[in-house]
C-alpha cells in the first residue's frame, strides 16, 4: 500500500515522457497468491530524447521475477528496481527497443480493490488512476497510449470465463486442467482503461447493429442465478448506443462489448476499453429487490460508462489534472440521456437538488478545488463532485451559451480533430471557440476557478417610463489557497412573467447582452433594464438552473407565491416553492434559537396542496414538490453555527403542519393512487410509487400514521413500495412497534440478499435521534455486515455520516468518535473507501461550537494517527487546514 511521501504533483510541471510504448503484450498465469504477469513491451524514444536516456516504469508494492531488454537477461547493474519504480539505467540507444518484465502479484491479499484483486472467487482489475502499476512496471499515465495484446491462462473448471479488452482472439486448453484465451484491442489505450476478468460467471447476451452495420454481440455477466436481474442492464446498454449515435453520433467500434457486475468495488463502474466492471448494485434490479431509484441508477450508470467509449476512451486526457474533460463531459451526456428517457423537468431538479447536496458544500469548504485542479497529493481524492457535476454544468452552460446546433458542431469537430488522442481542456474549449467564433477565455474561469458564484439582485419598476431593471451583481467567496476572484461569464436565463402567468415581451433591453432569454453577466454589475413594460412583471431568475450559482434575490414574498403557481418554466417552478420553504425553515429555526415560538407562512400548506392534486403535472415532478429541502440543504443554507437538532425539529413540524392543513385532499390522493397496477421500470410507474409514498410520509404524522405506515409495508409488491414504507416507519415512528416487526419482517425475507440488505442498514443507519449511535455500531456487527466490502460500509457508516444529521452530530462528539475510528480501521485495508468517507466531516466549521470542538478532536485523532494512506492524510488535513 501507498503511504505518504507528501510529494505534490503541480500541473505547470507536466511533460511528455521520454518513452512511449506503441505495443503491450500481457500474459497473465492466473493464481489465487501468486499469479505471474509477463509484459513484454514494445518501447520507443520520442524524438528529440537523448539516446540511452534513463526509462523510469512506475510500480506500486511489485515483485520483480526478471527484466530482459532486445531478448536478453538485463544485468543487474543496468537496473535499479523498486517496489514503485523500475529504472533501466542504460536503455539501448535505438530509436525502439523491446524489454519484457516478470512480475509476481497476489489478488487475494489486495484489499485496496486497486489493481487485480479477486472479489467472490472472480480475478478482476481495477486500473483508473493508478492502479496499472500494481500488475507491473509501466508508464503508467494517461498521455501514453499502447496496442494490448493479452493471453490470459487460468484453471479452466474455477475460471471458465476469460475477458480483457477489444476483440477476442485463440482460445485452448492447456496442460494441467488450465486454459487460455487470447484477447487483442486494436484502439491504443492508456493503461488506465485496462482490464481482465476471470472466473465463473452466468451471463445475458444480446447484440446491437451500428449505424453503420457493424453487428456487435453484448453480454452482462453475473453470479450464476442472478442473470434475470440482469435484463433491465443490458435493455438500458442497448438504449444507450442507439441514443449515442443519434444525439452525437457516435457509434461502436469493437466486434464485443462487455459489462461485468462484481460485489467488491469501491466507485460505480468503470469504462475499461469494451470490458466495464460495475459494482453490481449498478447492474442487479427486479421488481422484488430494487426500487425505482435502483433502476434509474442502472439506466444512467450504464449509459455513462459506454458514452466513455468516446469521451474518455477515444479522446482521453493528457494528464490527470484533465480528469473532468472525459467525466464532466461523459456526466452531461448521461444526464442528457436519461432526461431523453425519462421527464426533463424532474430530471433537471434531481441533478439541481444533487448538486447542491454534494458539490455546493464542497465548494464552500476546506476541500474546496476548481474543476480542473491545479495540484493534488493524491488523484484519487479527486473524482469528486466538483470534477464529476460542477463538470457536466459547465459543459451545460457551453451549450446554453451556443446554442444546441452550434454545440452539436463543436462536438463534431472535437471529435474530428482530437480522435485517438490525450487532450486537454483548451483543446475541448478551443473546438467550441473555432467553430462558433466566440471567445470563451473569461468562461474558461469556470475550469479554473473554485467556489459557487452568488448573484445578488433586485429590481424596480418605473410605471412612467414602462421600464422594469434587474440590477445584478456577482461575487464569488474566497477558497483555500485562492483568496481573489477574477469575475465570471455566467449565463442567467430568465422570464419575465406577466399576470395572466404568460412571459412578456419587452421592445429594447441594456445593460448587458441578452439572448434567448438569457443575460450574459460578464461585469460585476448590470443594471439590465428592459423597456416597454406595461406592467410590472415578476421576475424568474436561473431558469432551467443555467448556471451552478446561488441568487439572492431582494422581492416580495408574493413574487415567489406568483411563480410557484405560474411560472412557465418547471424547474424555476418548483425553486420557487422550494425557496418558499427553505425560507419559512430558516426562518423557524432562527425564532427557536432566540427562544420565540415558530411558525409558518400559511401560504406553504396552500401551495402543497395545490401542487399536489395538479393533474396537469406529472406525478414525479408532484412529488418532488412535496419533497421538503433536507436538513443538510436547510444547514447549507443557514451557513453557521448548525445546531442539527433544532433544523431536525423545525421540519418536522413543517411537515407536520402541511399534512394536518391537507389531511383530506392527501389521503384521498393516496387512495386514488392505490391501485396496483403491476410493477414496471418506467418512469410513469416510478412517478405514481414516488408521488404516493411522499403522500404516505405526510400521512404517517397524522393519528393512524404508524398503522397506515405498517399497512403500506405488509401490502407492497415492489422494493420502491416496501422500502418506502421502512424509510417512513423508522423516520417517523422510530421507537413504535409496528417499525421494529416490519425491520424484522424485512430481515428475514432478505437476509440472503446482501444488495437487499444495504437498504436495511442503510434505513436504520438513519434513524434520527441519539441511540442511533450504539445502534449503527452494533449493527457493524451483524453477519450480514463486512468491513471489508465497500457497499456494506457505505450503506451503514457512510449514511450514518453523511445522512443523518442528528445522531452524527450528537453533542456529546460520540458519533465522531465512532466514525474515527472506524475510517481508521478502514484505511488500513482500503484507502480509497476510508478517505471517501472520511470527507463527512468537510463541513465541521459551520457547525455550533460543541460539535465543532468535538469534531476538530476527531479530526485530529484521525490525524495524528502514523501510517496513515496517502488517500486519508489529504483529505484530513486539507478539512484540518
Ligand atoms: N471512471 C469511472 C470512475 C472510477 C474511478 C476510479 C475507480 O477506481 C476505483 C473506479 C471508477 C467513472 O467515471 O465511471
Ligand atoms: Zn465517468
Amino acid at each position: 500500500m501507498r503511504t505518504d511521501t507528501g510529494q505534490i504533483f503541480r500541473i505547470e510541471d507536466y511533460r511528455p515522457s521520454d518513452y512511449l510504448i506503441p505495443e503491450t503484450r500481457l500474459t497473465f498465469r492466473l493464481d489465487p497468491e501468486a499469479t505471474v504477469v509477463i509484459a513484454e513491451l514494445v518501447i520507443e524514444r520520442r524524438p528529440g530524447v537523448a539516446p540511452s536516456t534513463p526509462l523510469v516504469l512506475e510500480g506500486d508494492g511489485l515483485v520483480l521475477r526478471r527484466v530482459e531488454i532486445d531478448g536478453k537477461p538485463a544485468g543487474k547493474q543496468s537496473f535499479e528496481v523498486e517496489p514503485n519504480r523500475l529504472t533501466l539505467l542504460r536503455p539501448p540507444a535505438a530509436k525502439r527497443f523491446r524489454i519484457v518484465i516478470e512480475t509476481l502479484v497476489d489478488p487475494s491479499a489486495n484489499t485496496t480493490l486497486m489493481g487485480l484483486y479477486r472479489s467472490s472467487g472472480i480475478y478482476c482489475t481495477q486500473c483508473e488512476a493508478e492502479g496499472f502499476r500494481r500488475i507491473t512496471y509501466f508508464l503508467d499515465r494517461p498521455d501514453v497510449l499502447s496496442v494490448y495484446t493479452v493471453r490470459i491462462e487460468a484453471d479452466a473448471a474455477s475460471e471458465p470465463l476469460l475477458l480483457s479488452n477489444g476483440n477476442p482472439g485463440e482460445t485452448g486448453p492447456l496442460p494441467g486442467g488450465r486454459h487460455f484465451a487470447v484477447w487483442h484491442d486494436p484502439h491504443p489505450k492508456p493503461s488506465y482503461l485496462f482490464a481482465l476478468v476471470a472466473g465463473d460467471l452466468g451471463v445475458v447476451d444480446d447484440s446491437f447493429v451500428t449505424a453503420s452495420g457493424r453487428k456487435v454481440a453484448l453480454g452482462v455477466y453475473v453470479e450464476h442465478g442472478k442473470e434475470d436481474r440482469a435484463l433491465y442492464a443490458m435493455d438500458s446498454l442497448i438504449r444507450s448506443m442507439r441514443w449515442d449515435e443519434e444525439a452525437f453520433g457516435c457509434e461502436y467500434d469493437l466486434d464485443v462489448f462487455n459489462i461485468v457486475a462484481v460485489s467488491d468495488f469501491n466507485m460505480g463502474a468503470m469504462e475499461n476499453k469494451g470490458l466495464n466492471i460495475f459494482n453490481d448494485k449498478y447492474v442487479l434490479a427486479d421488481a422484488e429487490t430494487a426500487t425505482d431509484g435502483d433502476y434509474a441508477n442502472i439506466e444512467a450508470i450504464v449509459a455513462h460508462e459506454y458514452f466513455h467509449n468516446w469521451t474518455g476512451n477515444r479522446i482521453t486526457c493528457r494528464d490527470w489534472f484533465q480528469l473532468c474533460l472525459k467525466e464532466g463531459l461523459t456526466v452531461y451526456r448521461d444526464h442528457e440521456f436519461s432526461a431523453d428517457q425519462r421527464s426533463r423537468p424532474v430530471k433537471r431538479i434531481s441533478e439541481v437538488r444533487t448538486l447542491r447536496a454534494h458539490q455546493f458544500p464542497e465548494d464552500q469548504g476546506p476541500l474546496a478545488h476548481p474543476v480542473r485542479p491545479r495540484r493534488y497529493r493524491e488523484i484519487n481524492n479527486f473524482y469528486t463532485a466538483t470534477v464529476y457535476e460542477k463538470g457536466a454544468e459547465v459543459v451545460r452552460m457551453i451549450r446554453t451559451i451556443l446554442g444546441p446546433a452550434i454545440f452539436r458542431q463543436g462536438m463534431d469537430l472535437y471529435f474530428e480533430r482530437h480522435d485517438g488522442q490525450a487532450v486537454t481542456i483548451e483543446d475541448f474549449l478551443a473546438a467550441f471557440q473555432d467553430i462558433s467564433g466566440r471567445d470563451l477565455t473569461q468562461f474558461a474561469l469556470w475550469y479554473h476557478q473554485a467556489g459557487t458564484p452568488n448573484l445578488s439582485v433586485s429590481t424596480t419598476y418605473d410605471a412612467t417610463a414602462q421600464t422594469f431593471t434587474l440590477e445584478i451583481e456577482q461575487s464569488v467567496p474566497p477558497t483555500p489557497s485562492e483568496s481573489r476572484k477574477r469575475l465570471m461569464h455566467i449565463p442567467l436565463a430568465f422570464g419575465l412573467v406577466g399576470a395572466d402567468g404568460v412571459d412578456m415581451r419587452w421592445t429594447t433591453v441594456d445593460g448587458a447582452t441578452v439572448e434567448d432569454g438569457v443575460i450574459h453577466v460578464r461585469k460585476r454589475r448590470h443594471a439590465v433594464r428592459f423597456s416597454g413594460m406595461a406592467t410590472r412583471p415578476v421576475v424568474s431568475l436561473n431558469r432551467g438552473f443555467s448556471a451552478p450559482v446561488t441568487l439572492s434575490v431582494e422581492r416580495p414574498r408574493d413574487d415567489l407565491v406568483f411563480l410557484a403557481r405560474h411560472d412557465g418554466d418547471g424547474f424555476s417552478r418548483w425553486q420557487a416553492f422550494n425557496t418558499l420553504a427553505t425560507d419559512a425553515l430558516i426562518g423557524a429555526f432562527r425564532s427557536s434559537l432566540g427562544g420565540k415560538p415558530s411558525g409558518f407562512p400559511s401560504e406553504i400548506a396552500t401551495l402543497a396542496v395545490a401542487f399536489a392534486a395538479d393533474g396537469a403535472l406529472e406525478p414525479a415532478y408532484r412529488a418532488l414538490a412535496l419533497t421538503l429541502p433536507g436538513e443538510a440543504d436547510i444547514a447549507r443554507e443557514i451557513g453557521a453555527n448548525i445546531d442539527p437538532d433544532i433544523i431536525h425539529g423545525t421540519r418536522a413540524e413543517l411537515a407536520r403542519t402541511i399534512a394536518e392543513a391537507n389531511a383530506a385532499t392527501f389521503g384521498e390522493l393516496y387512495e386514488a393512487l392505490s391501485t396496483d397496477e403491476g410493477f414496471t421500470p418506467d418512469a410513469a410507474g416510478a412517478g405514481r410509487r414516488a408521488l404516493r409514498n411522499t403522500l404516505l410520509d405526510y400521512l404517517s404524522l397524522l393519528p393512524g400514521g404508524a398503522a397506515l405506515a405498517a399497512r403500506h409495508f405488509s401490502r407492497a409488491t415492489n422494493m420502491t413500495d416496501m422500502a418506502a414504507a421502512l424509510g417512513v416507519l423508522t423516520q417517523r415512528h422510530p421507537g413504535n412497534d409496528r417499525t421494529q416487526s416490519a425491520l424484522a419482517a424485512f430481515e428475514r425475507r432478505f437476509s440472503d440478499n446482501p444488495l437487499v440488505m444495504d437498504k436495511w442498514f442503510q434505513i436504520q443507519a438513519s434513524v434520527p435521534g441519539p441511540g442511533t449511535v450504539e445502534a449503527v455500531e452494533a449493527l457493524t456487527r451483524h453477519p450480514a455486515y463486512s468491513t471489508l466490502n465497500p457497499n456494506r460500509v457505505r450503506s451503514l457508516v457512510g449514511t450514518f455520516s453523511s445522512a443523518n444529521q442528528t445522531a452524527f452530530h450528537r453533542p456529546d462528539g460520540a458519533g465522531y468518535r465512532f466514525f474515527a475510528a472506524t475510517v481508521l480501521d478502514v484505511d488500513g485495508r482500503n484507502p480509497q473507501l476510508a478517505a471517501r468517507l472520511a470527507t463527512a466531516l468537510r463541513s465541521w466549521r459551520s457547525l455550533e461550537a460543541v460539535r465543532r470542538d468535538h469534531a476538530r478532536t476527531a479530526l485530529l485523532s484521525i490525524s495524528s494517527t502514523e501510517g496513515l494512506s496517502t488517500d486519508l492524510r489529504d483529505i484530513v488535513e486539507r478539512t484540518l487546514a
